[in-house]
């Protein structure tokens, strides 16, 4: 069973699509970032990084519970238990190369870009320039890189392509106003890409997990799902709110959605 820590922000995003989208049992442990939940002492004692997704696997090798976390890191595992998603050796090289410039390039410079165009105290001219064009830049290769392609590594949907999903799939919310094709016109490469996605999803029928985690209809959906939500005691400072089950994951709702995008992505 897979403990799946999580909060509807684009990282997480991730590995709730590949959970959904391999079947794999999970658990979801609600962590609202948007309260600090993070940094409450028991979550970091799974994440010393304090941020979202990490997962608990009770069954990991050799039988012993082992924790992962960083969204690359959890994907990169998950393929490994599982042998699903992974591509063709052939293309390791490139499936490696395109996850870890998502995890090093396009989340963090989407993520800074969020927070200096709508957190930041203060509007900064220089770091809202820097952090926007980048985020840009690393969309743009990305897009150039779909041309004529279904997915980003080999002829397989891969773990590259749910990496990139998290990302694509908030283009509009990082690059709103933006002067260059949108990713999320329809027409434009990571527009077809996060529709063949979405598509996907809806075709096996399983908890839409183009959208997962963030609808108000998640709570109502969990029942017939692969997973369940549980409820943890509040933690003392920290805690993790039990009020959190009826909010987050998902329940969040747009409203919350924005309000964790401002503070967190
Ligand atoms: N490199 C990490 C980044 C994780 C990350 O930044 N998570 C955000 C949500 S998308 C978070 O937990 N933010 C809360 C915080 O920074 O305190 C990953 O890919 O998992």
């Amino acid at each position: 069973m897979i403990r799946f820590y999580y909060h509807p922000t684009p990282n997480p995003a991730k590995v709730a699509l590949f959970l959904e989208e391999t079947g794999l049992p999970y658990e979801v442990v609600p962590v609202d970032t948007s309260k600090g939940q993070q940094h409450a002492p028991e979550f970091r004692a799974i994440n010393p990084n304090g941020k979202v997704p990490a997962i608990v696997d009770t069954d990991g090798p050799g039988g012993a519970e082992i924790r992962v976390f960083d969204s690359t890191a959890i994907l990169l595992y998950l393929t490994e238990k599982t042998g699903k998603l992974m591509g063709s050796s052939a293309d390791r090289g490139e499936l490696l190369s395109w996850l870890f410039y998502i995890g090093t390039g396009l989340g963090p410079f989407s993520g800074q870009a969020v927070h200096f165009q709508r957190a930041a105290p203060e509007k900064l001219p220089y770091a809202i320039n820097r952090y926007r064009r980048e985020a840009e830049r690393h969309y743009a290769v990305l897009d150039t890189h779909l041309e004529g392609r279904s997915f980003i590594v080999g002829d397989d949907y891969t773990i590259a392509d749910i990496s990139a999903w998290g990302w694509i799939d908030r283009a509009n919310f990082v690059l709103a106003g933006s002067v260059i094709r949108s990713p999320l016109t329809g027409t434009s490469n990571a527009g077809s890409t996060r529709s063949t996605i979405g598509r996907r999803s809806r075709e096996r029928g399983r908890w839409g997990a183009a959208t997962p985690l963030r609808k108000k209809s998640t709570m109502r959906r969990a029942g017939r799902s692969s997973h369940r939500i549980i409820r943890r005691p509040p933690l003392k400072g920290h805690g993790f709110d039990p009020g959190a089950r009826s909010r987050a994951p998902g329940s969040s709702s747009a409203q919350s959605f924005r309000l964790a995008g401002r503070r967190d992505a």
